[in-house]
């Protein structure tokens, strides 16, 4: 039916929404999806109930219909590769609006709209647009079906890539609609990838494989907590329940009802004595969190396991516990970065790729497997690049584009903690903030307390990536790795930060401890002086040591004086603290990791000062004092 020519134009039409399994109980969501399915004129309405057989289905219609390519059932069993079109392959953050009833709310860093303006343009750009598809219905929950800290979603779209795509991210299906009951609330998320197949006159167009429109819409409102996606295909753009609904409608959710939506993984490091820590860490898009999040620890007798890799949501425990903040991974799959994936760099990722993954951009290899630049050190002689075409070593071009992604169920991943669906979430011992800095940045170093290590999350500045539409390589502020994601004012979410803590400590509720990291200084040759991924577990282990010793009694600052040395940034490894031995690094090297330039530091300091007046009188006067303080302590004042 897909691509069968249309028996009748498209206005005589009307697409009859069918009863869902289980039953129409929810009125709401049955008017909601009438009204959506009466405005975009699909051909048919399709429920998805979660199952691995209409899953299948939309599997192998698709290698039908050329959008996958499907692998090698012995080399990669159960895998497909899917190529977008060539101008949508990242997040569109110049086209992704906040559309809040006062533009303030929405504060300088978002792209605003009026809401009702908004919604007179989208109205216009989805009437029709999924004439001659089919519209499939999504529930979907974000966390476990039920849990305290779950939210439950509906997405429509007119893509069946993103319905694979999504029961693979979140658990999808007719589970979903028993917990809404009859009267349940849920984020609406409408999707549509903007290419209808039927035009105004009633005449059918053959379909492309990776359907898109050139201009795109990611739009929120906050205030009636909906989604609006148009034009793109692509993870960020159009899987709903990532980063629209679980970071951008969640964080105002979050800000409304005293929790936290945030661009982190979740892993769980024990000590060699047994002891269970839980560490969340905010780094911008393609700039290590999973890798952190399966990290393979080189220090004898830490073992990691994997509770999430890229979005945390976080409450203060509730009645029955401690109270201490709590963490859940509300998604159920990872969207994974694949250049840089290799068996050196990310063996636990290579082991969950094994079977059952849809890669998105990657290059085929002529046995019908995949392939990106990191997976082996030598490329194979011949490949198809993602782009369809042919591809041989040295020809200039990269094969994978360095946004290519696999995208899998997180229960395949072989260092998936137990407790990684835990509904009620993980105590959270220690918050990592870090980015992609090729100068200034110390290795690590420890905030004084809660306020100043929400003066470090406010503060991360990082080298633009591939994850996003724009230049690679630029130096941009990304407060909380927050700044494509945060669906209210950046400055608000600050001042959230701080009353939270407040309220915690009012509570007499140990607090995390948060630390800075930096993985990616490099030397004045260029490159990078630390060698990373596994061996970022050694900086884990000295702030854990410290939160250790914190917890029995250590210094004020939060740690024991033997680990850590004061500096005007924070506190730093003592000489010999951190383990630094049979890396092979020479001394001026390891002495670079932790430098601290206090000239450029001064200079930093006034980019803050530049960055945080965009905020105006919405800015934490605590943010201030912080800035402040740091000048007193690099002698700048
Ligand atoms: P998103 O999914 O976009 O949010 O990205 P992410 O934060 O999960 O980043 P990911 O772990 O996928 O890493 C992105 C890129 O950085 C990959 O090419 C990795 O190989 C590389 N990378 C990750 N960790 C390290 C590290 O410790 N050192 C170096 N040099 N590169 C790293
Ligand atoms: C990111 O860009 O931070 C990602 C990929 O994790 S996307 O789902 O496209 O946002
Ligand atoms: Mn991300």
């Amino acid at each position: 039916p897909f691509l069968a020519p249309a028996t009748r134009p498209w206005s005589t039409r009307r697409a009859a929404v069918p009863t869902p399994p289980g039953g129409a109980r929810h009125a709401r969501l049955m008017a909601w999806v009438r009204t959506i399915a009466t405005l975009t004129e699909p051909d048919e309405v399709v429920w998805v109930d979660g199952s691995a057989t209409q899953r299948q289905g939309l599997l192998d219609q698709m290698v039908r219909s050329g959008t996958l390519v499907a692998l090698d059932p012995v080399l990669r069993p159960g895998s497909y590769l899917a190529r977008s079109h060539p101008d949508d392959v990242a997040r569109v953050e110049d086209r992704t609006f906040i559309c809040s009833v006062d533009p303030q709310d929405a504060g300088p860093t978002n792209n605003w709209r009026d809401p009702s303006v908004m919604r007179a343009e989208l109205e216009g750009v989805f009437a029709g647009s999924m004439r001659g598809r089919t519209m499939y219905v999504v529930p979907f929950s974000m966390g476990p079906l039920g849990g305290p800290i779950s939210q439950i979603g509906v997405q429509v779209t007119d893509s069946p890539y993103v319905v694979v795509s999504m029961t693979t991210m979140t658990r999808a299906g007719t589970g979903v609609l028993d917990l809404l009951g009859t009267d349940g609330r849920f984020v609406p998320a409408v999707h549509s990838v903007g290419m209808p197949l039927v035009d105004a006159d009633g005449d059918r167009r053959t379909d492309v494989p990776w359907p898109c429109h050139p201009t795109k819409y990611i739009a929120h409102f906050p205030e009636s907590r909906e989604i609006w996606s148009f034009g793109s295909g692509y993870g960020g753009n159009a899987l709903l329940g990532k980063k629209c609904f679980a970071l951008r409608i969640a964080s105002v959710m979050a800000r409304d009802e005293g929790w936290l939506a945030e661009h982190m993984l979740v892993l769980r490091v024990t000590s060699p004595e047994g002891r269970p820590f839980h560490v969340v860490a905010a780094f911008p898009s393609a700039c290590g969190k999973t890798n952190l999040a399966m990290l393979q620890p080189t220090v004898p007798g830490w073992t990691v396991e994997t509770i999430g890799d890229d979005i945390a949501w976080l409450r203060p425990g509730g009645p029955g516990t401690d109270g201490r903040l709590r963490a859940i991974n509300p998604e159920a799959g990872f969207f994974g970065v694949a250049p840089g994936t290799g068996p050196a760099t990310n063996p636990a990722a290579i082991a969950t790729l094994t079977h059952d993954v849809i890669f998105t951009n990657v290059a085929l290899t002529d046995d019908g497997d995949v392939w990106w630049e990191g997976l082996t050190d030598e490329p194979p002689a011949h490949l198809t690049d993602w782009r369809g075409e042919s591809w041989t070593p040295g020809c200039g071009r990269p094969a994978a584009h360095p946004n290519s992604r696999f995208t899998v169920a997180a229960e395949q991943c072989p260092t998936i903690a137990d407790s990684w669906d835990s509904p009620e979430g993980v105590p959270v011992d220690a918050i990592l903030f870090g980015g992609r800095r090729a100068t200034n940045v110390p290795l690590v170093l420890q905030a004084r307390d809660w306020a100043h290590g929400v003066f470090l999350g406010a503060t991360v500045a990082s080298e633009q990536t591939a994850a996003a539409e724009g230049p690679v390589g630029v130096l941009r502020r990304d407060p909380f790795a927050m700044l494509p994601f945060c669906g209210y004012n950046m400055a608000d979410h600050w001042a959230h930060w701080l009353r939270l803590g407040d309220t915690l400590s009012g509570r007499g509720v140990p607090l995390p401890a948060v630390f800075g990291v930096n993985w990616f200084r490099k030397g004045a040759d260029g490159r990078y002086l630390w060698p990373g991924f596994g061996e970022n577990s050694r900086v884990l282990v000295w702030a854990l040591r410290q939160v250790e010793a914190a917890a029995t009694g250590g210094s004020a600052t939060g740690g024991s004086a033997a680990l850590a040395v004061e500096s005007p940034l924070g506190l730093l490894p003592a000489p010999g603290a951190l383990d630094l031995g049979g890396l092979g690094l020479t001394e001026e090297d390891a002495a670079a990791l932790f430098a601290i330039d206090p000239a450029a530091w001064v200079e930093e300091c006034g980019q803050t000062e530049e960055f945080f007046a965009r905020f105006g009188e919405r800015l934490p006067t605590e943010l201030a004092e912080q800035l402040a303080g740091l000048r007193d302590r690099l002698g700048a004042r």
